[in-house]
């Protein structure tokens, strides 16, 4: 970054998803950093609610304007509106987009406006391997891509995948997400255990927003057999379409009383530090964050060997991977883990070494800040 502190605009999704996390503790990690950082969106940030000050970071609250005429309320050309306020006003040089569209589309629209403020794109997953492969935005993301003045992806899956599906060949740097290895740790009073299982019960937990890509019925199917074998409870921390079918097919298979749907939450790391094993079907999962949170609390998980995965996942080492959808695989090696108390804790420590070290933000936020210096120095 250059001696001044610069001043950032951040475009992220408001959820509780994966992208808007990782967006949110970055900007809050560069604005530690010494950074004015101005978060432009259309609700605030999940994660951001009570950091904010009045030295910063700032949200923006992107208009909305419903008139009889308009058929869709146009939200990415009221970000870019929105955006272009914000750059006007308080001089930002450097918008940093999570999401080709709509927010770099927004980005790059506010640019071109202004003639100020280059833009940083990261790539996320959801907008390339499900959305950007959808023709109806594909000639948008892909001009999103490539007009950004720097793009990451948070996997080499997806930087790959990016390259496939957009036959783009421009640098797509590759920067994996991170987790606050301090906020996500064990908890060891066992008061806090005690609210969801009892000492010889094994926790088994997910954490989604539960659509289809997360497959939240094979954790029901994968718990089911696992509580045939052992004490367990399961934890369902989220919300989404696919919550009423893991529902009704945990009453079918018989597991409903050990079951608990907790919704969403902000706090997730206390349930994710009390929890012996984490599971993560899905289909596709372009990094897994959830997955990395649970393994800074010790938590080995069992995923399907699916997208970015496997680079977050060490098969055999932090956890065990299995083809997407073969529950019976992915409960053996559920039991296997926790039936074999040194190879959980083992994994466990594993586990939280891969979060303390190769994710840890002191490895990866000065790579967005690098990336950011580049692209405002090239102006
Ligand atoms: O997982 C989701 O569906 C939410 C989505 C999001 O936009 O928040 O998550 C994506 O970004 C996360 C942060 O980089 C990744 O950890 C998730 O793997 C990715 N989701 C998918 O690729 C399905």
């Amino acid at each position: 970054m250059r001696q001044a502190p610069e001043k950032i605009a951040v475009l992220c999704h408001s959820g509780a998803g994966g992208s808007g996390v990782v967006a949110t503790e970055l900007g809050l990690m560069v604005a530690r950093a010494g950074h004015e950082v101005h978060f432009v969106g259309s609700a605030v940030p999940f994660r951001l609610a009570g950091h904010q000050g009045f030295q910063g970071p700032y949200y923006h609250q992107v208009s909305s304007f419903a008139y009889a005429l308009f058929e869709q309320p146009y939200p990415e050309l009221a970000a870019a509106n929105t955006l272009t306020e914000v750059i006007l006003e308080h001089g930002v040089t450097l918008s940093h987009a999570h999401y080709a569209i709509p927010h770099a589309t927004a980005a790059i629209h506010a640019k071109s406006i202004t003639g100020r403020s280059r833009v940083v794109t990261t790539l996320h997953g959801t907008d390339v391997t499900l959305v950007g492969a959808e023709p109806a935005f594909r000639h948008t993301t892909r001009h999103a891509i490539e007009r950004s003045d720097h793009v990451t992806a948070v996997s080499h899956f997806l930087a790959e995948q990016t390259r496939e599906v957009f036959g783009v060949d421009r640098e797509i740097e590759v920067i994996h997400n991170f987790v606050d290895a301090e906020r996500f740790v064990r908890v060891t009073d066992p008061r806090v255990r005690a609210r969801f299982a009892h000492p010889d019960e094994a926790l088994l937990v997910h954490v989604s927003n539960f659509r289809p890509v997360k497959r939240v019925e094979d954790v029901v199917q994968v718990f089911a057999r696992v509580a045939s074998e052992m004490p367990a409870r399961l934890l369902m921390i989220g919300d989404g379409p696919e919550r009423p079918r893991a529902f009704e097919l945990a009453g079918q298979l018989g597991v409903i009383g050990r079951t608990q749907f907790l919704g969403s939450f902000p706090d997730v790391q206390t349930v994710l530090g009390i929890s012996d094993l984490f599971l993560l079907p899905s289909s596709n999962e372009s990094f897994g964050l959830a997955a990395l949170e649970a393994m800074s609390c010790e938590v080995p998980v069992v995923a399907a060997r699916a997208g970015g995965i496997p680079e977050v996942v060490e098969e055999g080492v932090t956890g065990f991977l299995a083809p997407v959808g073969d529950v019976d695989a992915m409960a053996d090696a559920a039991l296997r883990v926790l039936r074999d108390r040194d190879l959980y804790l083992g994994m466990g420590r594993a586990a939280r070494q891969a979060a303390l070290t190769r994710f840890h933000p002191d490895r990866i936020v000065p790579k967005y800040l690098a990336s950011y210096a580049r692209t405002v120095g090239e102006a």
